[in-house]
């Protein structure tokens, strides 16, 4: 065994650290524990992650929060020539990050978390009409207008080669769609590419154990 651990399955966020994980071929164990259930508030859990929240990864004594965080860690760690999720020169690093953050912060967490909360989960977080209707028009927006950097024939976000920001993006992609929000004709195009990465597979087999 590799010492690699990952808690959590069957959510985007899951999926994101199984693709990672898939796409450098690492071997690793899954502690296939699912959001809202009372694994996640056992002590055990609790230990590993206090903030209740999956995925968490374990490195041998290392333990890391944060799909985003996740996926660059791992990259970064992991990674070999012909094998990246993250680049090595430093533009593309930067360029790496600007989409990291614009995915994370602009279609995650203000957009299709918002409509996760309140109309996924209106028992716990409150129904709020206003701020869905809101998170789908910032939705449709924001991802109109990331839609142009595909303009110019590139395959993935970062160019040729998919890479760790392709997962964060596939995932708000597959996320959207359960809130039928339309795409821009740049990313339905992306997407069907994206299926073509044989990790993509593996990673949904991954992060739906039987
Ligand atoms: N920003 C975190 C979000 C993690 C997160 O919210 N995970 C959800 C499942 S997708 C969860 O564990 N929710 C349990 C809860 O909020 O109580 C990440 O990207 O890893």
């Amino acid at each position: 065994m590799s010492g690699i651990v990952l808690w959590g399955v069957g959510t985007s966020r899951t999926l994101r650290a199984h693709w990672a994980l898939q796409f450098l071929k690492l071997d690793y164990e899954t502690r296939p524990i699912r959001t809202r259930t009372p694994a996640m508030a056992e002590a055990e859990y609790q230990a590993v992650n206090p903030r209740g929240k999956v995925p968490t990864l374990q490195d041998g004594a290392y333990t890391l929060t944060e799909s985003a965080a996740i996926i660059a860690y791992l990259g970064e760690r992991y990674g070999a020539p012909g094998r990246r999720l993250i680049p090595v020169d430093l533009e593309a690093r930067g360029r790496y990050f600007e989409w990291m953050s614009f995915i994370s912060m602009e279609l995650d967490a203000t957009a299709l978390y918002v409509l996760r909360r309140h109309e996924g989960l209106p028992e716990i977080y409150g129904p709020a009409p206003d701020a869905s209707a809101v998170a789908r028009a910032y939705f449709t927006r924001m991802i109109g207008a990331a839609a142009p950097a595909l303009g110019d024939g590139r395959r993935f976000l970062l160019g040729d080669d998919f890479s760790g920001v392709d997962i964060l993006m596939t995932t708000c992609l597959d996320w959207s769609q359960r809130y039928d929000l339309e795409l821009p004709q740049l990313f339905a195009e992306y997407r069907a590419r994206v299926d073509a990465e044989p990790s993509t597979a593996l990673a949904l087999q991954a992060n739906q154990p039987q």
